[in-house]
């Protein structure tokens, strides 16, 4: 019974982005992710998509070192290994100090195989429930271009946008392109730019009309996230802190955020992130999904993870063609009316293109 891993495959996509992702901590223009299968006795195969960037400006981690890991240290581990779940292969993986966004890879890779395995869809698979799942859109643009990109967002369907902000952004412009479309709900994300001395500024953001600011000091700063916490009544959420299960009992403790961005790469794979779940449900915390300017693979098990019950606000859910011209996915992520609906094929419910 259960699944033997045969075969692992690692392939390397790059593509060019369609327009340039600015953000205070670097301009994105191309991606490259490593596509990882895996494949069983019976010929199914799962896949996974290790998000790391080229340097480490996000996470730790890059896509060389996850190559690296991937391939001399977490392949040999899983290759001929019989498991009855998928929860497994975090355990297999225990002996293997942090590279989380090298192991989510191939950890949510077998996820998908078991899914396929019994027939069923990913979402379901993980006990999600919702099938139309809230599109969400971001802007990461000078500033100049915010009022345009928001416009056009609006126009394609979006009813959740996320901008990015700054200590220069001018909080004024924003509060008048907020104002503009009321019946539109608008994140705001720092990505860790404001610190103990510009601690006044943020403050400045709080009656703009966001409905969330997200990660507004650095990942460690749980003092200070507990200060904006308490003291602005827009609600904190946490992106670039939430790297385990650890990570959310800190901030519950310290009552340093609302909100936390539930990032399947930067947790390891769908095991940590459904304990983050049920955590956060114990404690009433609200949760969303987090992008990481990825392609359909990674997308696909996002989507899956916001079908879950109490994964209440608007994910990073753009169509394929917000970045890219073709996705490595068919068919493409499309957004109708701001919605994405869930696929009913098993496993992550697109079949995956690696021609280059
Ligand atoms: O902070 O949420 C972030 C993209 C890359 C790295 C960090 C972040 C982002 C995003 C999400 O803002 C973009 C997306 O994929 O939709
Ligand atoms: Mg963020």
């Amino acid at each position: 019974m259960g699944i033997t891993i045969k075969e692992i495959g690692l392939k390397t996509m790059r593509r060019p982005l369609k327009t340039p992702f600015k953000s205070v901590l670097q301009q994105v223009d191309e991606r490259e992710v490593i596509v990882v299968s895996v494949r069983d006795e019976s010929g199914h195969i799962g896949y996974g998509e290790c998000v790391a960037f080229e340097t480490p400006w996000y996470t730790e981690e890059t896509i060389t070192s996850c190559r690296f890991v991937l391939e001399h240290v977490l392949l040999p581990l899983l290759k001929g290994q019989n498991l009855q779940h998928p929860k497994e292969v975090w355990e297999l993986f225990n002996a293997v100090k942090g590279n989380r966004m090298a192991k989510a890879a191939l950890e949510m890779a077998v996820w998908d195989l078991f899914a396929k395995q019994q027939q069923q869809p990913l979402w379901q698979f993980v006990g999600g429930t919702l099938k139309a799942i809230p599109a969400g859109i971001v802007v990461a643009a000078d500033s100049a271009q915010i009022e345009e990109r928001v416009a056009q967002a609006n126009n394609a369907g979006y009813k959740r946008i996320k901008i990015k902000i700054h200590p220069d952004t001018d909080p004024s412009m924003l509060k008048s392109v907020v104002n503009s479309y009321p019946k539109l709900l608008f994140f705001a994300d720092a990505n860790g730019s404001f610190n103990k001395d510009n601690f006044e500024r943020l403050k400045e953001f709080d009656d703009v009309g966001f409905a969330l600011i997200e990660q507004p000091f650095g990942e460690r700063e749980w003092v200070l996230h507990a200060r904006a916490t308490a003291q602005l009544n827009t609600k904190i959420c946490l992106d670039e802190s939430i790297a385990s299960v650890e990570d959310v009992q800190q901030m519950i403790e310290s009552k340093a955020g609302d909100i936390v961005v539930l990032k399947m790469s930067r947790l390891g794979g769908w095991t940590e992130t459904l304990k983050v779940v049920n955590l956060c449900r114990e404690h009433s915390i609200s949760m969303w999904v987090g992008g990481m300017i990825e392609f359909g693979v990674s997308k696909a098990h996002n989507l899956a993870l916001a079908s879950l019950p109490s994964v209440d606000y608007p994910g990073d859910f753009s169509a394929s063609t917000h970045f890219w011209e073709k996705d490595i996915i068919q068919p493409a992520i499309i957004v109708d009316n701001g919605e994405i609906q869930l696929s009913d094929q098993i496993g992550i419910g697109y079949t995956v293109n690696l021609a280059e």
